[in-house]
């Protein structure tokens, strides 16, 4: 195992392109007022004369609150401010490690994690003078969770690792498999792999927007995707870690690790898993300032919003990232919280990690 030196994400992702950003929509000529918009939710009709496509189920279209300000939301989340977007399917689970090996039997697909990184190209993108790292570094591999106590908690690299060998089909490491997990959640997924095999299966990665709306539920704008409460009457509705982080998961939910997707119940909409087991891509460019932004240009700016036009995180400025969404199995209530529809991560595009997957949307 390597620890992973802060300098190798550098190494790893290309240079941050500082672009001034607008809320960007796929109806940007079309003025929308609240007077013309007349679907809600509530109102949109169902699924009705529509072909349900396998394993997909139907978020109708309307007008719904994203965004948070609540006691438990990250300055990130918020403002809490209202999208218009039309209906769309939408997978019912994340795609399982049985769906993503057709896409590598049928296409002969290597993931971002399989391949050697390529120095001479990678170093075109690295700041002038940075020297090549050891040959290890730019061997395959993937981020694995190490859980090691922690002295703080601001730290990431202490219960993260780089693991050569690790990818989709080997979790934890080269020793490891995935032959009892073909209904599990694939992971070490990174951005291109996500949007190589949504091409493949004629879809697309949801917007940011399309999956908080769809993690809602239809239930109204609460803290958490199923009410105000994280375990209502003592209950575990979503696959995330109790205990002490990051050293001693109790597992009370039933998983340390992932679960196999529909081991709890499905939401308003009828999705598996939207919240917990693993984090999901979206389409959208993170920002910090994304809903201050949206809110600004108001209900008519944000039809159908599909993020910045450009990538920025002040904490790692030089690394593109898109937002993902919906915690995972490794998300705690002394750590992050991030089990909740509103909460968003900032996600290098070209991470694998041990706890991320996708799912896909069609129009
Ligand atoms: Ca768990
Ligand atoms: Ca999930």
């Amino acid at each position: 195992m390597i620890q992973l030196p802060s300098s190798l994400k550098v190494f790893r992702y290309s240079l941050f392109l500082f672009v001034f950003t607008a809320c960007q929509n796929s109806a940007t000529d079309q003025i929308v007022t609240r007077e013309n918009i007349e679907a809600t939710p509530q109102q949109v009709a169902g699924t009705e004369n529509k072909e349900q496509p396998e394993g997909m189920v139907w978020i109708p279209g309307g007008i719904y609150t994203i965004g948070s300000e609540d006691k438990h939301a990250k300055r990130t989340e918020g403002p809490s401010y209202e999208v218009k977007v039309d209906g769309f399917w939408m997978d019912e689970t994340e795609v399982t490690n049985a769906q993503f090996r057709k896409f590598v039997e049928a296409t002969g697909y290597k993931t971002v994690a399989e391949r050697p990184v390529d120095w001479e190209e990678l170093k075109q993108m690295a700041p002038p003078g940075t020297l090549k790292p050891h040959d290890s570094l730019l061997a395959p591999g993937s981020m694995v969770f190490q859980p090691n106590p922690a002295a703080n908690l601001h730290d990431i690299s202490q219960w993260w690792a780089w693991v050569n060998g690790a990818d989709w089909q080997h979790p934890y490491g080269p020793e490891s498999n995935i032959d009892a997990k073909e209904n599990h959640p694939v992971v070490h997924i990174a951005y291109e792999d996500a949007q190589a095999y949504a091409r493949w299966a004629g879809k697309k990665l949801p917007t940011e927007a399309q999956w908080e709306v769809a993690a809602r539920g239809g239930e109204g704008h609460q803290s958490f995707a199923w009410g105000d409460k994280l375990t209502p009457e003592g209950k575990y509705l979503a696959n995330f870690y109790q205990g002490q982080f990051p050293d001693n998961n109790s597992a009370k939910d039933g998983f340390e690790k992932t679960a196999p997707v529909k081991s709890f119940a499905p939401n308003g909409f009828g999705l598996y898993d939207m919240i917990g087991n693993v984090w999901e891509w979206t389409s959208d460019w993170y920002r910090p300032d994304t809903h201050v932004k949206n809110k600004k240009d108001g209900l008519k700016g944000c039809v159908n919003p599909n993020g910045p036009s450009s990538s920025y995180d002040p904490q790692d400025p030089l690394v593109p990232k898109r937002v993902t969404k919906g915690g995972s199995f490794l998300c705690s209530d002394e750590y992050c919280s991030n089990y909740r529809p509103s909460a968003r991560m900032a996600t290098a595009y070209d991470s694998g990690q041990e706890h991320l997957g996708f799912r896909c949307v069609k129009n």
